[in-house]
């Protein structure tokens, strides 16, 4: 298990469109464990595979606050069955666009199909932050950040500053 590098937006690779898994074999639990290890180091709530540059349709979230509690949770290939017409507003940020946040309008609950650690099928009702975090990584298996949803405005001004920032991380 190790800590991989987040890559940060503009980057092409965050614009991919992420590929379904075949079968969740020991190749994909390891990769779920790197996913796991770079969320928490980050820290963060969720992670998709491809913010580590692997375009697989893998997610990992937990929303636990609890340090000494932890309750990851892995979906492979999820897909939204049903989604709540009420819609609910949360500041949201992304591990791929630090220090921004925005309020982001999203359906306030969901229904997902998926594949679990291990492969087995599973159906989970969530609703809140966890429908929030689940639509904001199964964004990004799409190649869609939180920022796409802003005006062209806001959204050019969170580039720049990105843009500035990664020079200087270039630099230093
Ligand atoms: O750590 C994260 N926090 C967060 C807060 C509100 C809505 C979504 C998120 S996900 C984010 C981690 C991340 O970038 N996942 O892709
Ligand atoms: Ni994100």
């Amino acid at each position: 298990m190790s800590v991989k590098t987040i890559l940060i937006e503009p980057n092409k690779l965050l614009r991919q469109v992420s590929k379904s898994v075949d079968k969740v074999g020991d190749e994909e639990r390891a990769l779920m464990d790197d996913m796991l290890d770079t969320m928490y180091d980050a820290p963060g709530i969720g992670l998709a595979a491809i913010q580590i540059g692997v375009p697989k349709r893998i997610i990992v979230i937990d929303i636990s606050r609890d340090e000494n509690e932890k309750k990851p949770m892995y979906f492979v290939n999820p897909l939204i069955k049903n989604k709540n017409e009420e819609k609910i507003k949360y500041e949201e940020g992304c591990l791929s666009v630090p220090d921004q946040f925005a309020e982001i309008e999203r359906p306030n609950a969901c229904e997902i199909e998926y594949l679990d650690y291990n492969g087995k099928k599973q159906i989970l009702k969530a609703d809140g932050l966890l429908a929030t975090c689940i639509q904001h990584e199964m964004d990004h298996l799409e190649g869609i950040l939180f920022i796409d949803y802003l005006s062209k405005l806001k959204k050019s001004i969170i580039i720049k500053k990105l843009s500035k920032i990664k020079v200087n991380r270039e630099i230093f």
